[in-house]
């Protein structure tokens, strides 16, 4: 079947391809050839189109099934033992049952299909934070994608040996093909209810079911290096976050390294690629989604990116919004779900420049600015080569990480919540995570609208474990070393509105004003007062200089309305009913303690 001397995993591949009956086996060794011959097949099936050569090199073009286009929140399942353990109610299903459901759907998926074995590796192979998994998936896109996104191949076969320990990441995208029978250019299960992307904690154990789409297939990403790493973490003592992890040089030269955590839509990409406004201070990027973070010997915690691509939402990347994501993506990319002009380019809603005169939408029809559609799916990706991103960190695959000095927390927030905000101690900095999250602005219920999506850590979508649990183990996280080794905590918000309903903030760029505030602070130069929700900048202590902006922007963006502070303490109270006994008595201390001070 496949040479490995590793029986376990040996085991686990038979008995999946007994359950599944692809009509072969294919070992994935990582290479460039086995990469380039995958595309290869593809196109020539036509299931996707290679583009212009000339002006993108080594780039396709892949258009998912309509149905099939996101991350299926309401079919993410974690199945730990106990359903108390579990995030909240509604995910949780017991773990033989959902086995059992899942073992008819599995039973003959792969038909007509070569089931590939990719072994891969989250982290620098060998890092002592890296961890090990295997996907077997009969989707050649997920091997591409993966090859991207993750360090694939024999060199992590090597890695794990006879008896290594590696995550099961099942993934079948769920359409055999009957004897004969022409494959179509994205398979996936029909229907919703058939799709299943489960989780089992304590197994450390994923099984996919039914879409081929981002987070659903690419299982090292959201399933493994948040959900199952996430208990990893809680059982091992140490950190897997939605973050992206940024580099900082002062004009001393003097580093800082800064990871933030942001929900999905809110510019995490975007602020982890930023370019300063202002001369002297420069960023770098060592990850744009998920941390993880362990203590290092000194007492310090250390981040690593474990991919080694980047994930990307097309539609609002610009020259504007992101020119070293516009830069990382001119040649060897994988586009999903683009616009496809008429010489061979991709396009998007929101690229910054004008609408071609005619294109083929991410449906394949025939699209012209009078169509009245998105040329482009709201979430399409890019996939790139973390490496292809001119300003990556020279330190980014360094198998130590690199020791964190800040971490940011925040959300989108009209009102309210000020531009920045610094945590008075490490538990002060877990609440105010707890606390963070967005406005919904879009909702089927429109009673919704306004009110906010509290997102502790960007995590909701991403707990692998019951919730208060995991703000436990936060809490817990800052009692293993020394508070002055710890990063400071700080709670961040570009989106506040003014009257006018117009952002206050210019965002993008300039948001690199508010981290030189941050690390002035890190460093003690940087002024601020203490004020009843945290430590503020002083009015003058932002450098505005060569921003327009006024003083009374600025005393807005900055000010805490201690009225409105009221109204949020009383939505945290209904929020944290929603932990049940789990919530941590320290974070009801802090909430108490704030509204203390606001009255
Ligand atoms: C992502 C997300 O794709 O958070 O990174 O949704
Ligand atoms: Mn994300």
């Amino acid at each position: 079947m496949i040479s490995t001397s590793h029986k376990e995993l040996k085991a686990w591949v038979e008995e999946v391809a007994a359950l599944c009956k692809p009509d072969s086996v294919h070992l994935c060794d990582g290479s460039e050839e086995e990469y380039q011959s995958m595309l290869q097949i593809m196109v020539d099936a036509g299931l996707g189109v290679q583009l212009n050569q000339e002006k993108r090199p080594g780039c396709y073009l892949f258009r998912s099934h309509p149905s099939d286009v996101a991350r299926v929140e309401n079919r993410t399942f974690i199945a730990s033992k106990n359903a108390e353990d579990a995030p909240s109610p509604d995910v949780w299903i017991e773990p033989e049952e959902l086995k059992a459901t899942m073992r008819k759907s599995y039973d003959g998926c792969m038909r007509g299909r070569i089931m590939y074995v990719i072994p891969f590796s989250m982290g620098p192979i060998g890092s002592p934070i890296s961890k090990i998994g295997v996907e077997i998936s009969d989707s050649p896109y997920v091997v591409f994608n993966m090859k991207i996104m993750t360090r694939i191949g024999t060199k992590v076969l090597e890695t794990l040996g006879s008896d290594g320990e590696f995550v099961k990441c099942l993934h079948s995208v769920g359409k055999p093909l009957a004897a004969g029978e022409k494959d179509t250019a994205w398979p996936c299960a029909p229907s919703i209810d058939d799709k299943y992307i489960s989780h089992f904690p304590e197994e450390r154990m994923i099984w996919s079911f039914g879409s081929g789409y981002g987070g659903n297939a690419l299982l090292g990403k959201k399933c493994f290096a948040l959900r199952i790493a996430a208990v990893q973490a809680r059982d091992e003592g140490w950190l897997a976050e939605h973050m992206l992890i940024l580099k900082l040089t002062d004009p001393s030269g003097k580093v800082y390294y800064v990871c933030g955590a942001f929900p999905s839509a809110c510019g995490k990409t975007n602020l982890a690629m930023l370019e300063p406004s202002f001369p002297g201070w420069k960023v770098e990027t060592i990850g744009d989604d998920i941390a993880w973070m362990k203590f290092g010997a000194d007492g310090r915690l250390y981040a690593i990116n474990p991919e080694a691509g980047f994930f990307g939402v097309a539609p609002g990347t610009s020259m504007h919004s992101n020119p070293n994501a516009m830069r990382s993506i001119e040649k060897n990319t994988i586009f999903t779900n683009v616009g496809l002009t008429d010489d061979g380019d991709v396009w998007w809603e929101g690229i910054g420049t004008e609408p071609p005169e005619h294109l083929i939408d991410w449906q394949g029809n025939d699209w012209t600015p009078a169509s009245g559609k998105l040329a482009a799916h709201a979430n399409a990706r890019f996939t790139v080569p973390a490496a292809q991103c001119p300003v990556m960190g020279d330190e980014w695959e360094d198998p130590a990480g690199v020791p964190i000095s800040a971490i940011l927390v925040g959300g989108r927030r009209e009102n309210t919540i000020p531009l920045v905000n610094e945590s008075l101690d490490w538990n002060h900095g877990v609440f105010l995570g707890s606390i963070m999250g967005s406005e919904i602005t879009t909702a089927a219920i429109t009673d919704d609208v306004g009110q906010v999506r509290r997102d502790p850590f960007a995590m909701l979508p991403f707990f692998g474990y019951n919730k208060g649990d995991y703000l436990q183990h936060w809490l817990s996280i800052g009692k293993k070393t020394d508070a002055c080794k710890l990063p400071k905590i700080y709670f961040v918000n570009w989106f506040r509105k003014n009257a006018d309903n117009k952002f206050i903030w210019p965002g993008f760029g300039e948001n690199s004003r508010v981290l030189k505030w941050i690390v002035e602070r890190i460093s003690g130069t940087g002024k601020a007062v203490e004020t009843p929700i945290g430590n503020l900048p002083t009015a003058d202590a932002i450098d505005t200089s060569g921003l327009d902006i006024s003083n009374d922007a600025m005393a807005e963006l900055l000010q805490v309305d201690k009225e409105a502070w009221l109204i949020e303490v009383a939505s945290i109270k209904e929020n944290y009913k929603s932990y049940g006994k789990a919530l941590p008595k320290e974070l009801e201390e802090q909430l108490e303690a704030l509204e203390k001070r606001l009255s």
